[in-house]
């Protein structure tokens, strides 16, 4: 007793661990005969939960107090991964939660395990949107995520004969301890239905489907601070009185239940397919169903936070409130929230578009033509038909304008206007709408309308220079100074932090603090010992420990052992022709080629690699599945294959999400980030590979750019035609001007030899050659890099025979990474698009 009292942190331990037991007991979900590691998890997570609900309720009551303005992040997409060990890490509990669960016989380590990710998202910009987060709250910004609880998250990726399968994930199979449903927090969403005019001229959209959407509130703790604010995820619902009793008392209980069906449909699963109309319609339901709950629950907290006498100025909307829409997918809530001001709340048009514009920013994250959102206008009638109403206004106004001050853009307009009138295919432009639609609230240049600064930015700087000279470059010149950078960033906590405990802890002990972790810039001051040999040894064994982690994950997932003292060599990111995994596995094939033809004790004076590579396939996606099927060939065969396997394993690492590559990244040596440049607007995992120490082989691509420049160019595996260079490379392969190299010919000659099993991989290398009808006439210019990338390849298997140069160059790219952190990112979208300001919980 005695001991405890003077050991705050025992106590504490003694605390949570009864806390724990008592969620066993009293908040039970099992039987009460067993406390197994899955028990604990829950049990523990309660604990937590209690704790965050705790700082929940003190931050949203702060907040309400202050009333400062705030900041509305949506997206269709968070990739949150596991929370529970970030919860522990960010309120800064874990030694006496690992004191408390050693006291009930488990490893923190181990319940940790038990947890399944929420993976509500994609990739990147899913990822992002959770990093995001994490920054708001460990700055203390008053800022809200807003989101869709799908029922099932991103599918998860079987690896069998046939290739990739995609089985059903269930996050919520038991429950999430992670969330808290609001009961109180419900608001009606409309579909179809119908304009009604009222007698004064106002508009009322009436009729349709109504679904309830109910809000459940994720806690989001930032690091070391109370603050914890909300990711506010909408479950779609029927109301009660939809159920046709009469119908379901005749026996015909599909038809009774037709509505709830409908309702259910709604957050069943992240991008249904939209091959079919029925795809796209449910699509389509998804997207206003997030804008149409949000945009309501976001006004009525500007009217509860109202002070005294009334209701507030709709004028004062834009200091109160900023929207930020993550890529076009949340473009409706532009139209929606016009329509909550003139319909609902008898506002004018210019007095709603003034609050609207003044209210919206966009971020784009892609200029793939395929992945730029087109809405059938046929469609959106039907669905959306005040909608509709309200975007064909804003574009006529648009049109308009530019037509009485900018006769030069006459012949651009069909390309500039939000609807396209095409006969064959009436569609809207999402991104059109969103860059006519996002204004600023300050600057000297803001003239009413279209007199408009920073509102629609790109990812990385070379992405939002591509934005302004080619996707919206009239537009620039409508409004030159829209556009702006906001490069990406990552949270250090969850990517070095929590993620790798021992390179962090040589971090803080080499800088004499542990300010890195919220001042991530504070890494550089490692430069100064990159080629100390003391941190050096260090550092390769904190590498090596989590080396030998990964190689035990690896054998545990595949059955493949991998030798720790070989160079870890990973590309892992969404399975995609533009990020060229197809250039990476023909490297590979050449490599084996020439181990094959070598002599013995000429292997023996290779460098040893381990390749591995991982990805989901859109389900659809012929070509990224083939390329999945590839990797598996060519690691069964040149796994087994005797000569060869000392210096060569290839491994496909299945079911890649957050917790992979918490696995994965602390682990590697070289990273792959090899896509055509100019396609990859910025790449995130390119940061927490640097950050983690380590090197990048790639292209003059999205942030490698920029992560070079802070890193320096004698640590980054360079190649590559550059972006400004791509159309002309494009034009010559098509026109059969260009000459392959001849380690290119002879690598895909090998992969088509059948040496990798029976499966007809014609179709897929022959989107490579130059014109072959079956693809894009190597769209993607693997043909033209390939070169240049083994030779960098050979660069890269010479530095690592030099382990004093790789360590210190290793150093290097940690302490060059500080830019790095989605702190930064965060403050910047604060002061320069959202003009919003720390609000701490006292
Ligand atoms: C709706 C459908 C058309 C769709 C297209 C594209 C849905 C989702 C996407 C995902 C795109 C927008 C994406 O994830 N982009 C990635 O965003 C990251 C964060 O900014 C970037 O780092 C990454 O380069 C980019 O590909």
């Amino acid at each position: 007793k005695v001991s405890e009292k003077a050991n705050p942190e025992a106590n504490e331990a003694t605390e949570i661990a009864g806390n724990i037991i008592y969620h066993a007991k009293y908040s039970p979900h099992f039987s009460p005969l067993k406390f197994g590691p899955e028990q604990a998890l829950y049990a523990t997570a309660e604990s937590l939960r209690d704790r965050l609900i705790q700082l929940w309720n003190e931050t949203y009551l702060h907040f309400h107090k202050v009333d400062p303005k705030q900041t509305y992040y949506l997206s269709m997409e968070y990739l949150q991964g596991r929370a529970l060990t970030n919860a522990i890490g960010n309120l800064d509990l874990k030694g006496p939660y690992a004191d408390a669960l050693r006291k009930l016989g488990y490893e923190l380590e181990e319940i940790a395990e038990q947890e399944k990710d929420a993976a509500l998202g994609n990739g990147g910009l899913g990822r992002l949107a959770s990093c995001f987060l994490d920054s708001m709250a460990t700055l203390n910004l008053p800022a809200w995520g807003y989101g869709l609880r799908y029922r099932h998250g991103l599918f998860k990726q079987l690896i069998t004969k046939k290739g990739q399968e995609e089985v059903a994930e269930d996050w919520l199979e038991k429950f999430s301890p992670w969330e808290i449903v609001r009961h109180d927090v419900v608001f009606p969403v409309r579909f179809f239905g119908h304009v009604q005019i009222n007698p004064d001229g106002s508009r009322k959209w009436v009729g349709g489907d109504v679904v309830q959407a109910l809000a459940y509130d994720v806690p989001i703790p930032g690091f070391k601070t109370k603050n914890t604010i909300s990711l506010r995820l909408w479950e779609a619902k029927a109301r009660a009185e939809d159920l046709d009793l009469f119908q379901f008392n005749e026996g015909e209980y599909e038809l009774a239940a037709q509505l709830h069906s409908r309702a259910q449909q709604i957050c069943t699963v992240l991008y249904p397919g939209d091959a079919t109309e029925n795809g796209k319609l449910l699509r389509l339901k998804q997207q206003f169903f997030l804008c149409s709950a949000s945009l309501q629950d976001i006004i009525s907290r500007f009217n509860e936070r109202s002070t005294g006498e009334g209701s507030r100025k709709w004028s004062e909307f834009p200091s109160k409130v900023a929207v930020q829409m993550n890529d076009t997918h949340p473009t409706l809530a532009i139209p929606e929230l016009m329509r909550l001001l003139m319909d609902d709340n008898g506002l004018g048009w210019d007095e709603a578009w003034d609050v609207t514009s003044k209210t919206v920013a966009y971020t784009n994250h892609t200029v793939l033509p395929e992945a730029l959102e087109k809405w059938s206008q046929s469609l959106m009638w039907k669905l959306l038909p005040r909608h509709m109403e309200i975007i064909e206004e804003i574009d006529k106004r648009f049109v308009q304008t530019i037509r009485s001050t900018r006769v030069d853009l006459e012949d651009k307009l069909s390309s500039l206007s939000i609807l396209d009138h095409n006969p064959q295919k009436p569609v809207v432009r999402m991104a059109n709408l969103c860059v006519v639609s996002s204004h600023t609230v300050r600057g000297p240049s803001f003239k009413g309308h279209y007199g408009v600064l920073l509102q629609v930015n790109g990812v990385a700087q070379l992405h939002s220079d591509i934005l302004k000279d080619e996707l919206f470059a009239d537009y620039v010149s409508i409004w030159p100074n829209k556009f702006q950078n906001k490069t990406n960033g990552i949270t250090p906590r969850r990517w070095l932090r929590f993620c790798s405990p021992e390179l962090s802890d040589i971090i803080t002990k080499w800088l004499k603090t542990d300010k890195w972790i919220t001042d991530l810039d504070l890494l550089t001051g490692l430069r100064q010992f990159a080629d100390n040999e003391e941190l050096q040894s260090e550092w390769a064994s904190a590498k090596a420990a989590n080396k030998q982690r990964l190689a035990q994950y690896i054998e545990r997932v595949t059955g493949v052992s991998i030798d720790t003292n070989s160079l870890f060599d990973i590309q892992v990111k969404r399975i995609h022709e533009y990020k060229r995994q197809l250039m990476n596995i023909l490297g590979v094939i050449y490599r084996f080629k020439k181990l094959k033809e070598m002599k013995p004790e000429e292997r023996k004076k290779t460098t040893p690699r381990t390749v591995m590579i991982g990805g989901k396939a859109f389900a659809t996606y012929t070509n990224a599945k083939r390329i999945v099927k590839l990797v598996n060939d060519v690691g069964d065969v040149v796994n087994s294959d005797p000569e060869v396997n000392e210096y060569l394993k290839v491994v496909f690492v299945p079911n890649y999400n957050v917790t992979v590559a918490e696995m994965l990244i602390p682990g590697s040596e070289l990273s792959q980030h090899i896509s055509t440049a100019g396609m990859e607007a910025s790449g995130t995992s390119n940061m927490k590979f640097a950050l983690n120490g380590c090197l990048i082989i790639g292209t003059l691509d999205g942030a490698n750019v920029e992560i070079r420049e802070e890193i320096g160019e004698e640590n980054f595996f360079l190649f590559g035609a550059t972006a400004d260079q791509v159309p002309r490379l494009r034009k010559e392969r098509e026109d059969g001007l260009f000459k392959p190299d001849p380690r290119f010919e002879e690598a895909k000659q090998f992969a088509k030899s059948g040496v990798f099993g029976t499966y007809d991989y014609g179709p897929l290398l022959d989107s490579l050659e130059g014109n072959t009808g079956y693809g894009r006439g190597d769209y993607f210019l693997v043909g033209y890099d390939f070169a240049s990338y083994m030779d960098a390849q050979a660069k890269v298997d010479e530095a690592y025979k030099d382990r004093k140069r790789w360590l210190e160059m290793s150093i290097m790219s940690t302490a060059g990474s500080g830019k790095f952190s989605s702190d930064r990112t965060i403050a910047q979208y604060a002061k320069e698009i959202w003009n919003i300001e720390a609000c701490p919980v006292p």
